[in-house]
């Protein structure tokens, strides 16, 4: 049920025009150069296993993201150029040197990793990101959820596609403050429940996780939290290596190694026109700041960097890249800055995924990459004339795939290749092998017995209706009316119960061991990135399926329908995200081979937060549960609150169109709720612009605006 949340005022209004940066004149920095890679505080060998000991903290620091930025006049004319140091949160070993992406682990195959991981973020009163967020979010109630409080800054960190042991997962409900550490009788010790507590925060990457090469991230996902703390900055790579990819010029695979092998940590975000974070969100009818269902910056960062330059060699490179994006896919290609028709002009080609290698090298000329995938792509500058600038492009709709046109000024490119750098014959050149693993990947078999898992992505609308104080022309003085808000809220469920909230009972549980098909039904209008924790899948199908609704008993039965279709060339590897598109149900098969409670989500961040996220059950003794269908209305409710004047004051100027005082204060419970399932309306009234909501939000300051219309929807507000 959703009840009264804190709720803050908007602050901030303006963000800064993403065409007064300047591209492609920031040096792209290597995440895997020595001075960016941790080094264990210790080494030992307990039982025989290479033990490596690591301390990462979070810090808050600054960072030159966006480099030389124009400074206009009010005319828009330029009066010269700036830099900007970015207030972020970042993962290190000091203050120092803490960063955003932060520090790389690489750790050697089958060693036991143990990182000590202290947030140094101080208290909730400096959260970097506190105006824009939205504490009603996983519909929750304040102590349910990562509130701040007087706590501190909830953070916790998850090493994403790690075969990891739940209590060091690194799951929403273990988060943890810089008061209040795993101890026992902590906050963050009640909420996250007995059954995965860690002292000192130290959490085990054990040699299961460092079996073979892999690609994996690091990034916080606490509770409310995720989206902002990895807006702020907390995201880094994992990479483990084998005796194939070995990450040195004695490599067999042909894999391009040394200073030719460099991560791109793509990201998209937005800044104030100072320079800061801005996070997009919208505001209800009270004033308060609520988030949007997806959030789309304008300034692309590739390691941390605005539209930074790679200057290459005319030989292959090997890029090992992460979309750590809240919720823009990408879909990417090279083209030379001269070409006026775009096309693409050396060839992505994939030779690994999310969980490793594949099998055969998968040349592209457009590559596909959804929020949390990595993709490990070599590309070969030697066949391109020297002085050849080539442009990574982007043209992935917001949201995907049916939303609105990337802008080619801005989100339309990411970094620029300029082959300008001259060639060290010295080191070896390696032609890629035809086949990069030396056998194939088998296929998972289900396990005899084990039936699908028939879980569905869906939307609903909630649609809240409030009282507020009637201040239209002519209205009596203390007259009130009545505006209504609706929010899309994604969810996941199961075919059975429909969409069900995260704090629902666990209603997938398999048993140790065994290897389960899970059949994802998308029921939404747009592509979901979905995620599971724990496993490395495969991707067996995807298949549209019709939807019936018994008139009789409203009950919803689902049937596949058409032709089978099968994984693609870069999906025949081991994968921990899978792209569910609209209206078709996707199978992938995994085994589940490590007990405990575990995640499943939208990789979607603003999508995971509210709230698309879900616990499943890996257990030796399986307990078949029954659950209650539908759980997912916040009932009416039936408080007769009546937003009083005060809490409706806007705090902010006239002129310049924002403040810079953060307030919050306890949000409005509305006079009712209701929970419906997705609309187009609501979806319309959602994809508003930023530019709409604060034109609609400017409307309403200083007199009443009932109505707006929202690409070319009338909607009520
Ligand atoms: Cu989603």
């Amino acid at each position: 049920m959703r009840t009264a949340f804190t709720c803050n005022t908007p602050v901030q209004l303006n963000t800064l025009d993403p065409l007064t940066v300047h591209k492609y004149e920031t040096a792209l920095p290597n995440p895997l150069d020595a001075a960016s890679v941790y080094k264990p505080a210790s080494v030992a060998m307990v039982g025989g296993v290479r033990t490596e000991n690591y301390t990462v903290g979070m810090y808050q620091t600054t960072q030159d993201i966006l480099g030389s930025v124009d400074l206009m006049s009010p005319a828009g004319a330029k009066i010269g150029t700036t830099h900007y140091q970015t207030s972020i949160y970042g993962y290190g070993t000091s203050q120092a040197t803490a960063s955003f992406p932060g520090k790389t682990f690489v750790i050697p195959q089958n060693a036991n990793v143990n990182v000590h991981w202290v947030n140094n973020l101080g208290t909730a009163a400096n959260y970097l990101l506190n105006p824009y967020m939205d504490h009603s979010a996983m519909m929750n109630t304040p102590d349910m959820m990562a509130m701040p409080l007087n706590d501190g800054v909830p953070t916790v960190p998850h090493l994403h596609g790690g075969h990891t042991e739940a209590a060091s997962d690194g799951q929403p409900d273990q988060w943890f403050t810089q008061a209040l550490p795993e101890k026992a009788g902590g906050r963050a010790v009640i909420d996250r429940g007995a059954d995965a507590v860690k002292a000192n925060d130290t959490y085990l990457y054990d040699s299961s996780v460092n079996s073979s090469a892999k690609s994996l991230w690091y990034h916080d996902h606490a509770l409310g939290y995720t989206r902002t703390n990895v807006y702020a900055g907390l995201a880094g790579m994992y990479f483990t290596r084998d005796k194939l990819d070995t990450g040195t010029s004695a490599n067999t695979l042909g894999l391009p190694s040394g200073k030719y092998e460099v991560p791109l940590m793509i990201a998209d975000r937005m800044f104030t026109p100072e320079g800061q974070l801005y996070y997009p969100y919208q505001v209800d009818p009270t004033g308060c700041v609520r988030m949007l269902p997806e959030s789309f910056g304008n300034v692309m960062t590739v390691n941390g960097k605005a539209w930074p330059v790679m200057h290459v060699e005319q030989r292959a490179y090997r890029f090992r890249m992460v979309n750590a994006s809240d919720s823009r896919f990408l879909n990417l290609w090279l083209a030379k800055d001269t070409d006026p028709g775009l096309t693409p002009a050396a060839t992505l080609t994939q030779v690994g995924t999310d969980q490793g290698l594949l099998f055969k090298p998968v040349p592209q000329q457009k590559m596909l990459f959804a929020p949390g995938e990595r993709a490990d792509v070599v590309v070969d500058f030697s066949k391109l004339p020297a002085g050849t600038k080539l442009i990574l492009r982007n043209d992935a709709a917001t949201p995907y795939a049916g939303g609105d046109p990337v802008d080619p000024a801005t989100t339309g490119q990411v970094m620029e290749f300029v082959i300008d750098a001259p060639l060290v014959k010295s080191y070896p050149n390696p032609a890629l092998k035809a086949n990069i693993l030396p056998s194939a990947i088998g296929p998972l078999v289900a396990t005899a017995g084990q039936a699908p898992l028939q879980v569905g992505l869906f939307e609903s609308d909630i649609v809240e209706t409030y009282t507020v104080p009637d201040t239209s022309p002519g209205a009596a003085p203390g007259a009130t009316t009545t505006a209504t808000y609706t929010a899309i809220v994604p969810q996941l469920g199961t075919l059975k119960t429909g969409p069900l909230s995260y704090h629902s009972a666990v209603t997938e549980t398999i048993k140790l061991n065994n290897t389960a098909v899970w059949e994802i039904y998308n029921t939404t209008a747009d592509a979901h990135p979905v995620h599971l924790h724990l496993v490395a899948f495969q991707v067996l199908s995807r298949q549209a399926f019709t939807t019936t609704v018994d008139a009789a008993t409203g009950a919803t039965t689902y049937a596949k329908t058409g032709p089978v279709r099968l994984p693609q060339g870069n999906e025949l590897g081991m994968k921990d995200i899978v792209v569910c598109y609209p209206g078709e149900v996707t199978r992938i098969i995994a085994k589940f081979d490590r007990a405990g409670k575990y995640m499943w989500h939208c990789h979607i961040l603003s999508h995971e937060e509210n709230d698309m996220m879900r616990p499943f059950t890996v257990t030796s003794t399986v307990t078949p549960k029954t659950v209650a269908a539908a759980v997912v209305a916040p009932a009416a409710v039936a408080a007769p609150a009546v937003t009083s004047s005060s809490t409706m004051t806007m705090p902010m100027s006239g002129s310049g169109g924002m403040t810079t005082t953060a307030q919050s204060r306890s949000g409005p419970t509305p006079t009712s709720s209701t929970v419906q399932q997705g609309t187009a309306a609501a979806r319309a009234r959602a994809l508003a612009t930023n530019a709409d909501l604060f034109r609609s939000l400017a409307r309403r300051i200083g007199q009443a605006t009932k109505s707006r219309t929202v690409n070319g929807t009338a909607a009520a507000m």
